[in-house]
């Protein structure tokens, strides 16, 4: 079993985690989670993996784009090296129990957790009385989508604690409203060199799929060529770089490109350092570009290809969705009747 996964609880080790298909999947994407579900899938435990299209709709999505980018980040998962025979990839939509246990997590969730959360600041800015419904209750169903598995480990980039912490939170109050011990308290796997990757512009800010400048973020589908030219232009500063990684730490356009470079190079930060300690940009961005092409353009031609069958696609998660409502469904009653609902 995967070493991040020793636990001491007594639920049964199980993986979930779940990316938005808002279109633009990118290296942030790759190296924070996906790269990791691919790391924690294993024979002797269950991983659920799952597009979450009910996430993305909490900000306006054209349907025709988000059926696409469902399909293609399904063929992303796989891609990268998901098989679904041993992980259960499928579509939140089609498991409706994520939605049903979103709503009791409603009513166990508080006002003013949500108003916590730094992602709904983020993103409803300044006009909070216009942002939609669902952006505000987002955690709660994050937390009905990792819980209504009993999931006890979740992999997922740096951005994504505080929702976590949240999905803690309300796995604790209803097990002690209830006064069962029917929730497990989830552990967030946050782990590896790139566990919060930066924009390519302004070392400031993470790389997210709706900034509105592409050259800041490495896209899963650009081709060689298109992701040579934007490490090529990434923003640097003047001085070569440091031997060891506390010479980073004033730097943070230079420590974004040595975190990508350890992270897709599978190693550390300070064996990356002992390797191009003194270099200069204009030496180190042709390795990187070298690395992040060997890399990600296989993944990005099997996309491609994937794409092609598009009805092979939707048979692999319609297949995850009856597998993950045969997990989900009992722990719904469940906890149906821990509530009171007559007929459960
Ligand atoms: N920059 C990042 N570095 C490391 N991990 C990241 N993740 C996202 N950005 C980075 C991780 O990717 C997973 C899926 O994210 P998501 O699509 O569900 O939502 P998000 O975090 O909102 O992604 P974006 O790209 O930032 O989208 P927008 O621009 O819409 O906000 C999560 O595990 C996340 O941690």
């Amino acid at each position: 079993m995967n070493e991040a996964v020793q636990t001491s609880s007594p639920f049964t080790p199980r993986v979930f985690s779940g990316i938005q298909p808002s279109g633009n999947l990118h290296l942030g994407n790759y190296l924070g989670a996906l790269k990791r579900f691919v790391d924690m899938q294993s024979d002797d435990m269950q991983t659920l993996y799952c597009m979450v299209d009910m996430h993305a709709i909490t900000v306006w999505q054209n349907p025709e784009d988000l059926r696409r980018a469902t399909r293609e980040l399904c063929a992303g998962f796989i891609a990268a090296g998901l098989d679904p025979n041993k992980s259960i990839l499928f579509n939140q939509s089609q498991v409706a129990e994520h939605a049903q246990l979103a709503w009791v997590f409603n009513c166990v969730a508080r006002m003013g957790w949500m108003q916590r959360m730094t992602q709904w600041k983020d993103k409803a800015g300044k006009n909070q009385q216009n942002a939609s419904l669902g952006l505000f209750a987002y955690p709660a169903l994050m937390a009905a989508d990792i819980l209504i598995y009993h999931a006890t480990h979740v992999p997922v980039g740096e951005d994504q604690k505080q929702h976590l912490e949240l999905t803690r939170d309300i796995a604790i109050k209803f097990n002690h409203d209830y006064g069962v011990d029917h929730f497990p308290i989830t552990e967030p796997v946050i782990e590896g060199a790139a566990t919060r990757v930066m924009s390519l512009r302004d070392g400031s800010k993470k790389m997210s799929k709706s900034d509105p400048s592409d050259a800041s973020r490495i896209n899963m589908t650009d081709d060689a060529d298109t992701i040579a030219k934007k490490i090529r232009k990434a923003k640097t500063d003047p001085d070569a770089l440091p031997s060891e990684a506390k010479g980073l730490e004033e730097r943070p356009e230079a420590r974004n490109l040595v975190n990508i470079y350890a992270a897709l190079a599978d190693t550390t930060v300070d064996a990356v350092l002992a390797d191009v300690g003194g270099k200069q940009f204009s030496e180190f961005k042709p390795m990187l570009s070298e690395l992040a092409v060997e890399k990600l353009a296989p993944i990005s031609t099997e996309m491609a290809r994937l794409m092609q069958g598009q009805d092979e696609i939707d048979r692999i998660l319609a297949s995850g969705a009856t597998r993950a409502r045969e997990i989900a469904a009992p722990i719904l009653k469940k906890t149906y009747e821990i509530v009171g609902m007559v007929g459960a």
